[in-house]
């Protein structure tokens, strides 16, 4: 059979077992409106041969399913949705879709598993869920490729996987799902955190291909934008700006501007305006590169450092510059040094040593580099030329590709994990808690409870409203392109115990060119990774993991007095914020709005916030919540703003501009 699967390693890994169409006897196919053409009828979908086909009747619009009856319930964990190879030239393929479940012949009222839109490339696509125990599956297609009012479809298959349990009823691990399908590989993600009802569109991009390297427009860039309210994906190539933002720095500005430097072209420097909602060309850096570490400073400028693949690859080509937005212009600080950040431990010392550094904004301007490499930094960026001066070693070896998150930045705590000494070797289980003390002094290391139970590289994570950090995905050996030694159990770090805890693993791999992001509803995005030519390590999708503290735990609090449209504060540092909800809340937070590419996300911090009740009025849930004075502390910029019930359960966020200067 026709079986080319190019999810291998999700298939070696899952044992996955294909059932064909016919094999479960009586096909039950529906469409929603007219008869099925003569010779095209929807059973093509399931006779197991891509060369019949389904044609749907035009109707106009496009909002056409298939329903498939698998006459018994089976744990469905896949689709893989061929175009036809009939040489069917009218029609459009199935472009944006939904994927739904039951166990009832004509209940479609849980959500769908899965839903996004697919790339108009004409390859097979695939959607891959947590696997749900269910007899009726029911495909619908919400748009057609080529803008065309019926689509085409030669062979639809449904996966089942015996190996992977079902997740667990209780909840208490946390639940995975839906899965969003972009049509390209989420390699970077950011929220538009200027948007209706301030709960944010999501936007993806990958190269200037969809899935590969190098074979698009050279300087152009796809990107997807997920509607998260309306349950829609859409495809935008960004030609405009001649940036191909592959494997490029990312920093949110003071105004929530998401500043994009470098990669493919690598001197390059772009901005998405969330207030117009398109990308500008910025003033080109200094220095060409790629891969760089990047951060937004106390007073709002930007600070990259390192990087690899420049075309100018030289030992000195790869320093500090700084970035500043107020008036479009770089200037480089001589005294900041690649060299000085480099891992000791990577085999290519000249090529990617200074790679995705872990940089922390800190107070007078100052940033504290916490890693990849062993030994640790302070960059006083106010110098003339900048300074750098050491500030302890974390561990023996360097730490590349793991992460490093500022949990709690009025404390100055910083929680770091995994990564491996190089590319290609055994990846580590190490993690550490960084305490910042003054300025430009030492600091204290010590290490987070026994570390992760999985060592892993190519991990992403996630600081929640309550300080726990959420770590998922990776892999044993950190071999780009290769899912062989993927990692599916997530861990969190618990604030209150000060362990790590296995939670719900999921069933998608997300290693390198992997990412993971704070959604404002409290969930969690992790998607991405691949990026290959060969397209067997390719995962053009995300899914949502949902905390345990939304599940079972009652109803969520709900901020209700911040301004709507745009909904969005301003809130001044030192003073308190004030508002009301509309029950008891016990514990508050805001999260920086943060952009993340290469499991990297600088700009991600928490700082906890003691929510005072107003007594003076008895009646209603009003409270206050002091900023902190410090701009090293309270970054500038757009930050979401949580509240929590004595359940833990957090609320939606509010957001809030810090804006200064
Ligand atoms: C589905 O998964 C559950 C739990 O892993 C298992 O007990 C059950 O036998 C599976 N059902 C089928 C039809 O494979
Ligand atoms: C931010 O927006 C304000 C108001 O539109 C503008 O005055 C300011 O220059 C912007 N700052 C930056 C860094 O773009
Ligand atoms: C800083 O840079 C200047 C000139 O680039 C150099 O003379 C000086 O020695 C440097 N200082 C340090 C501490 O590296
Ligand atoms: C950082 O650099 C500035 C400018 O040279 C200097 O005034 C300041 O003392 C430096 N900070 C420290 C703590 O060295
Ligand atoms: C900083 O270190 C000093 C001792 O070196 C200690 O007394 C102080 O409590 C520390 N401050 C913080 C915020 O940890
Ligand atoms: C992928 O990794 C595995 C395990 O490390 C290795 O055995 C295999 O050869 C690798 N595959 C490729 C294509 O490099
Ligand atoms: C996939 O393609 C990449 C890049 O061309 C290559 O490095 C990798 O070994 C390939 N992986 C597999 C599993 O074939
Ligand atoms: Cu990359």
């Amino acid at each position: 059979m026709m079986y080319s699967v190019h999810w291998s390693a999700l298939a070696l890994l899952r044992s996955l077992q294909c059932f064909l169409g016919l094999s479960f006897g009586r096909e039950q196919c529906l469409l929603d409106v007219q008869p099925q053409i003569n010779g095209q009828e929807c059973k093509n979908t399931i006779d197991g041969s891509d060369t019949t086909t389904w044609q749907t009747q035009h109707n106009g619009h496009c909002n056409h399913y298939v329903v498939i009856d698998l006459r018994h319930a089976h744990n469905i964990t896949a689709l893989r949705v061929a175009p036809s190879l009939a040489g069917v030239t009218h029609g459009g393929s199935v472009g944006g879709h939904r994927i739904l479940l039951s166990q009832e012949e004509n209940d479609w009222s849980s959500p769908a598993v899965a839903y996004g839109t697919w790339a108009d490339d004409g390859t097979d696509k695939w959607a891959i869920f947590e696997p749900q125990s269910a007899r009726y599956v029911r495909l619908e297609a919400t748009s057609a490729t080529k803008n065309q009012g019926f689509i085409t479809l030669g062979e639809l298959d449904i996966w089942v996987s015996e190996s992977v349990p079902i997740v667990p009823a209780d909840g208490s691990l946390g639940r995975w799902g839906p899965t969003i399908n972009f049509p390209l590989v989420p390699v970077s993600i950011f929220v538009d955190p200027v948007e209706k009802e301030s709960r944010g569109n999501i936007i993806v991009f990958s190269s200037n291909s969809r899935d590969g390297i190098e074979d698009g427009e050279a300087e152009a860039t796809r990107t997807a934008i997920w509607d998260r309210i309306g349950k829609r994906v859409s495809e935008e190539q960004v030609k405009n700006t001649h940036h191909q933002m592959f494997c490029p720095g990312t920093a949110l500005d003071v105004n929530g501007s998401v500043i994009i430097t470098g990669g493919a072209s690598a001197a390059k420097t772009t901005v998405y305006d969330p207030v117009n909602k398109d990308w500008k060309p910025l003033h080109v850096m200094k220095l060409p590169r790629g891969y760089q570490g990047a951060v937004t400073l106390a007073d709002g400028r930007m600070f990259v450092i390192g990087g690899s693949w420049s075309p100018s690859d030289s030992k000195d080509s790869r320093g500090g510059e700084i970035y500043d937005p107020f008036t479009n212009e770089w200037k480089k600080l001589e005294n900041c040094s690649a060299e000085d950040i480099r891992t000791k431990t990577d085999g290519y010392l000249d090529y990617r040593a200074d790679n995705h550094v872990w940089l922390m904004a800190w107070k007078d301007n100052w940033i504290f580099h916490a890693g990849p490499a062993a030994d640790m930094h302070w960059i006083n960026t106010t110098a003339p030329n900048g300074a750098l001066k050491n500030a302890g070693k974390r561990e023996e070896d360097g730490a590349m590709c793991g992460i490093a998150v500022m949990y709690d930045a009025a404390e100055g705590e910083i929680l770091t994990a995994g990564g491996a000494p190089d590319y290609g070797k055994k990846a580590s289980g190490n993690a550490f808690i960084i305490k910042l003390n003054k300025t430009g002094e030492a600091v204290t290391v010590a290490p987070a409870g026994k570390g992760l139970r999985w060592p892993r590289t190519f991990l992403n994570a996630v600081v929640l409203p309550n300080g726990d950090t959420f770590v998922a995905g990776g892999m044993l050996i950190g071999q780009p392109y290769n899912d062989t030694t993927a990692v599916f159990t997530p861990e969190l770090w618990s604030l209150k115990d000060k362990a790590w805890k296995e939670m719900a693993p999921n069933s998608i791999p997300r290693t390198y060119h992997s990412v993971g992001l704070l959604l404002p509803d409290a969930t969690v995005l992790v998607g991405g990774g691949g990026l290959a030519n060969n397209r067997t390590v390719n995962h053009l999708d995300a899914q949502i993991y949902t905390p345990p503290y939304l599940i079972d735990k009652g109803p969520r609090p709900v901020i209700k007095s911040l301004p709507t449209s745009p909904k969005v504060m301003l809130v001044m540092l030192g003073q308190h914020l004030v508002f009301s909800t509309d029950s008891e809340v016990v514990d508050a937070s805001l999260i920086r709005y943060g952009a993340a590419t290469h499991n990297l996300n600088n700009d991600q911090r928490r700082i906890r916030l003691t929510p005072e009740r107003d007594l003076k009025s008895p009646r209603v849930f009003k409270y206050r919540v002091k900023v902190p004075e410090n701009p090293g502390v309270a970054i500038p910029g757009y930050w979401m703003l949580f509240v929590m019930n004595k359940a833990g359960v957090p609320s939606v966020a509010a957001t809030v501009q810090d804006r200064r200067r």
